[in-house]
């Protein structure tokens, strides 16, 4: 009821049309947006790791739309004729205008129908389609804005599709109008929408926002934003920021819309305000949930990534490789370089205190804190790249050794004898060794960058980093590594793509100020990997509705809410901290209870949220129609774990398990299976 705030549910629920397939409803949708087939950002995933319900729900009624991108499409996009006659009808028909279209099936889970403009082939109309735009609407684009421009043809082409699909449905129907869905997703594909409205195409519309224009401009400043929500003069702020057009079309979108919805309650609050109408539906972001067959592989994954993990760390630190990897902690923050939007001025200034708490206590853990931004670079930097050098050559030979000393231990022990010192190591073999040992030593400090970035007098993250004295020196506990640039397996220095490198981690942060929803702690809650967001953030506010304890289940959230500043830093260093002392056993323990959320942030529970938006929009078009929707997730799903949350306090029993195999530290049985009887019991 909460996510549902158009026409009752259950008026709906009333006269509802069971069980009918949507090809026997003549039922279709068609979902648009920038990012189809065309890696940007976030948007790309939900669109990508939704696919596979939708087509479920769809079949072949379902299509992707979005632009001709072709360094993406080339890769992921097999060509070929869309699956039915009356599709192929409509997309002949835009071609013979002249459009360039490119049609096939995305090679993603699902495998769903996808049709590509090419935004070049239609520039020519571009005038022409800017002059519709401003006589219906009053909207004028400059023509510089090159973004802008793209959109208004994307969305004029997109409109002449659909108004032919539109015309060889009902051509090829049982005489009852096709019941036809839009989905446009944020103000690029928005122009779309407007057209079809704005030209009185019989479609039904629903428009998403994944983040206000505004918002992201004014959150990005020194705003104090979520107080000031209702007072800003929104016309003037977006004037004054040059992206008056860019609102003005996503405001209109917004508007237009049968059914409009955002990806969270937070940015349904702030859209209420800057976009001046409430979603009537929250659609959260879900992800695409695959199990393992075994129940502790994710923690397996988890020690083999961060094994690899570890020989990254040998190889930055070496010279200063004093610490114990068996007793250091991974955390790290990842996302597009917004640097105050997702939170890295507070993530550098809480590690400061950490660095302090940590040495105060006196304690022998390490923690080495990764910042995955990127940001432009000169490559590499000389001081990694020979860390991993000398690293490798110390590997090497002592492999070498290894295997030499093995030959000589066989020849020995078949003389009869049992091996003597002298007869493992030569005296070469020790001087070799003592080369490689006296190559180990390095002048300077282990650097907190990877690479050259360009302009790094002015780089924010070095800047926090300098400002907080975080240098990585041999008494700080807390050791920073920026990288700034995405993973991928080829990289030299990790050679671990994203996922893996998640999976090695032990903790992800993500204190984010403007975070719409927020799929990288999603991603690590997938993976069983604790993390720490905020109660400004979509992904938080849902967590912290649906789980009673969120942290003990290892979903950490910041208050950036209702406290200063000074408060959420405090908060967060003391999360991390706390962090810090829990023993490997809760650590296993921490990432099972993480690991069991994954169900809630599946499709295939979130999905339903999407389909009532669809619902509600045809139901506007065919006050008639209502289709049989499996009722919202509802509020509390996750109670408080039935064992005691992991504590850091020694004096505490951890979890019943503990008393079962006393207090073995390194046992990696931990599965808490008692617990899980005892859940399943409680909701039979
Ligand atoms: C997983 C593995 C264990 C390993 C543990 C390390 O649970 O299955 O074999 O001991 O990870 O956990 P830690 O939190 O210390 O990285
Ligand atoms: C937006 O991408 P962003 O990282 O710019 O959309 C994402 C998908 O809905 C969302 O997860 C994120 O919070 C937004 O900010």
């Amino acid at each position: 009821r909460r996510f549902y705030r158009g026409e009752s549910y259950s008026n709906l629920l009333a006269c509802m049309d069971r069980g009918m397939t949507a090809e026997e409803q003549n039922r279709w949708t068609f979902e648009v947006a920038w990012e189809a087939a065309n890696k940007v950002g976030g948007i790309y995933t939900v669109i990508r790791s939704k696919t596979y319900i939708s087509t479920e729900e769809m079949g072949d009624q379902y299509c992707l739309v979005g632009p001709y991108k072709e360094q993406c499409a080339r890769t992921e996009v097999e060509e070929g004729p869309l699956a039915t006659n009356t599709l192929n009808r409509a997309v002949d028909a835009c071609r013979s205008k002249g459009f360039k279209i490119v049609t096939g099936r995305w090679l993603v889970d699902g495998n769903p129908q996808i049709c590509l403009f090419d935004v070049g082939s239609a520039a020519w109309k571009l005038d022409e389609f800017k002059q519709e735009l401003w006589d219906k609407t009053n909207i004028g684009v400059p023509h510089l804005d090159i973004e802008a421009n793209d959109a208004i043809i994307l969305g004029y082409m997109v409109a002449d599709f659909i108004a032919e699909f539109r015309n060889c449905a009902e051509q090829d129907g049982d005489g009852t109008p096709p019941k036809i869905v839009t989905h446009f997703h944020e103000w690029q594909a928005g122009v779309g929408l407007i057209a079809l409205r704005t030209r009185h195409v019989n479609v039904a519309t629903v428009f998403t926002t994944h983040a206000t224009l505004l918002g992201r401009y004014l959150c990005a400043g020194s705003t104090d934003f979520y107080n000031n929500l209702d007072k800003f003069a929104v016309d003037e702020e977006a004037g004054k920021r040059q992206i008056y057009h860019r609102y003005c079309m996503e405001r209109a979108a917004t508007h237009l819309a049968h059914t409009f919805t955002t990806v969270s309650d937070i940015t349904g609050y702030e859209a209420e305000h800057l976009l001046k109408r409430k979603p009537d539906v929250i659609t959260p972001n879900g992800l695409n949930v695959k199990k393992f067959s075994a129940l502790h592989e994710f923690q397996n994954l988890h020690a083999l990534s961060k094994e690899k993990i570890h020989e990254f760390v040998r190889g930055h630190f070496y010279g200063h490789y004093d610490f114990d990897l068996d007793k250091t902690l991974y955390f790290f923050i990842a996302g597009r370089y917004e640097f105050g939007n997702k939170g890295a001025d507070i993530f550098i200034e809480a590690l400061a205190r950490l660095n302090h708490y940590l040495k105060s206590s006196e304690t022998d853990i390490t923690i080495v804190a990764f910042m995955i931004f990127p940001t432009k670079t000169n490559n590499f930097n000389v001081e990694s790249l020979r860390g991993h050098a000398v690293t490798k050559s110390l590997r090497d030979s002592i492999a070498d050794i290894q295997h030499k000393i093995g030959k000589r231990m066989y020849e020995v022990c078949l003389n009869g004898r049992l091996p003597a010192a002298n007869d493992l190591l030569t005296k070469e073999e020790m001087v070799r060794l003592k080369r490689c040992i006296f190559s180990l030593q390095r002048d300077g400090l282990p650097p907190v960058t990877t690479h050259n970035i360009v302009d790094d007098w002015n780089d924010p993250v070095l800047c926090h980093v300098r400002r907080c004295n975080l240098f990585n020196t041999t008494s700080d506990r807390v050791k920073i590594v920026f990288h700034p640039e995405f993973l991928n397996s080829t990289n030299p220095l990790f050679g671990l793509d994203y996922e893996e490198f998640v999976r090695g981690c032990h903790l992800g942060v993500f204190p984010s100020y403007y975070e719409p929803w927020g799929y990288t702690p999603a991603e690590c809650t997938l993976m069983g990997i604790p993390s720490i967001t905020t109660n400004l953030s979509g992904f938080g506010c849902f967590m912290q509705e649906h789980i009673a304890d969120p942290q003990s289940y290892g979903i950490y959230i910041v208050d950036r809410r209702y406290i200063g500043l000074e408060d959420s830093v405090r908060q967060l260093a003391h999360y991390m901290y706390d962090f810090s002392r829990l023993s490997r056993r809760q650590r296993i323990i921490q990432r099972n209870r993480t690991e069991r959320l994954s169900d809630m942030l599946d499709w295939r529970s979130l999905g339903v949220y999407y389909r009532q938006a669809r619902m509600q929009a045809l139901h506007k078009l065919f006050p008639d129609y209502v289709e049989e929707i499996e009722n919202s997730i509802g509020t509390l799903k996750y109670p408080r774990p039935i064992s005691e949350p992991p504590s850091p306090s020694s004096s505490r029993v951890t979890t019943p398990a503990a008393s079962v195999h006393g207090s073995d530290d390194e046992d990696d049985s931990v599965d808490e299976e008692g617990e899980l009887e005892e859940l399943r019991k409680r909701h039979h």
